[in-house]
């Protein structure tokens, strides 16, 4: 019986379902926001001015608004002093496809481009949001969104956090580039990321990526050059958990910093004027970190935990008195990493610096290691690395290239990579894709 009455109670949105055809000139506004149910209003190129505050999409209102010429053609902007798209939803999706989003200006409260109300079931695709900003709050660009595709989130401002993007569910293909908070989080906050570029953010804390828990998950992410203007206590990015991500050319702090976990990641070319240089407070697996830098008397891993299976190339060790990695505690493991071209003063545990050549299943050269590859990271078939690494410490269980290490068979190869006598494709099957979500929920899969 409730079941029918749920079905009856959609029949209306259905029954008038409509396609609209809008034209600059006409009173979109009145149409969107007066309009019920699921319905495809077209916008044909064109500029269109909000007169009435934002763009305001109450619940029970899932409209679809597609720009038909796309977002170089279509322009959304913001009546002044209000933000450009405020939609209060319950239970229905709101999907904007192919506008740029534009001028949005709230002195305070979340989301000075597009605000997506109740829990976030709104929908951005083909999009560029730019030049919006919030004063006193977060997400200069966007707050709440469900899903952001194949979008540019650029030059937005936040006068607290989050200046381009407060919490995706999904923010996916798309370029977070040049947005600014104060406070932290200049370009993304609290979201989950797929194949996005985070380039050109500027925060006092965590530029690139702020996340206040590990379940916050990032793979194929690119975080370049990003500017955090604190340099001693924060990185470019803030807690999270990424997988086969690449850090580079970020510059002032170090790529992260806060409880940041690398997978199979690669860290290259950051300059840090503080702590950290290549990661700092950090859990590093299977990732590559070659010629990052940091001043003097400043370890390139701060305070670090987990380090396995990494490589770590060209850091400069000799120079930095506290040592090349300075683990939290003499309990946190340091297993089956390679160093090479780092000098020799490579890691302490408790102000005792190690020279040594063989350490924790680590092997510290300066002799070259690799296959001729660009970059190069793989393993000759002949190295004495391959099977020399304790199998006791595999907890994160692929390689640089998602191969998984336990289904070789031995030990695990001492750096990033896994040699094979094959070049096996990286596992991206159902399998990877449970383990590591047990990695992240601790569910054991
Ligand atoms: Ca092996």
């Amino acid at each position: 019986m409730r079941r029918l009455a749920s079905i009856l109670a959609l029949l209306p949105a259905l029954a008038f379902a409509a396609d609209f055809f809008i034209a600059p000139g006409s009173n979109y506004e009145y149409m969107v926001e007066s309009a019920s149910g699921s319905n495809n209003f077209y916008f044909a190129p064109g500029t269109y001015v909000n007169t009435n505050g934002p763009l305001t999409i109450g619940a029970g209102n899932a409209a679809q608004l597609i720009a038909t010429g796309g977002a170089s053609q279509t322009w959304l902007v913001a009546a002044p002093t209000s933000r450009v798209v405020d939609a209060s939803l319950s239970a229905y999706y709101v999907r904007i496809e192919g506008f740029t989003i534009t001028g949005g200006d709230v002195a305070s409260g979340y989301g000075g481009g597009v605000l997506f109300r109740n829990g976030g079931r709104g929908r951005l695709v083909d999009c560029v949001v730019t030049s919006n900003r919030t004063g006193t709050q977060f997400g200069g660009g966007v707050a709440y969104a469900d899903l952001i595709d194949r979008c540019t989130v650029s030059h937005n401002y936040a006068g607290q956090r989050a200046g381009g993007v407060y919490y995706a569910r999904r923010l996916v293909n798309s370029a977070v580039l040049s947005n600014e908070a104060v406070i932290s989080g200049g370009g993304v906050w609290d979201s989950f990321g797929t194949n996005t570029v985070v380039a050109w953010n500027r925060s006092g804390r965590a530029a690139a990526i702020y996340s206040g828990a590990t379940s916050y998950a990032y793979s194929n992410m690119t975080v370049i050059a990003n500017v955090t203007t604190n340099t001693v206590t924060s990185g470019q990015v803030h807690g999270g958990s990424f997988f086969n991500s690449t850090f580079a050319w970020n510059t002032n702090a170090g790529p992260m910093l806060g409880g940041t976990y690398l997978y199979s990641c690669v860290v290259a070319s950051n300059v840090s004027a503080g702590y950290g240089g290549a990661s700092g407070f950090s859990y590093q697996y299977s990732s590559v970190f070659n010629g990052n830098s940091g001043p003097a008397n400043h370890s390139l891993f701060s305070s670090s935990y987990d380090m396995l299976n990494c490589t770590v190339l060209n850091q400069g060790g000799a120079a930095y008195s506290v040592g090349m990695v300075q683990p939290k505690s003499d309990s946190v493991p340091l297993y089956n990493n390679l160093f090479v071209n780092c000098g020799t003063n490579i890691y302490r545990f408790n102000l005792a610096a190690v020279t040594g050549t063989n350490v924790g299943a680590s092997l510290i050269t300066n002799a070259f290691e690799f296959l001729p590859d660009d970059p190069p990271y793989r393993l000759p078939p002949d190295s004495p690395l391959i099977d020399a690494g304790s199998g006791d410490f595999v907890s994160y269980p692929f390689d640089l290239y998602g191969r998984d290490r336990t289904h070789l068979g031995g030990d695990p190869d001492i750096g990033a990579t896994e040699w094979t006598a094959t070049d096996l494709p990286p596992d991206n099957g159902a399998a990877r894709k449970r383990r590591i979500i047990g990695l992240l929920f601790g569910k054991d899969n």
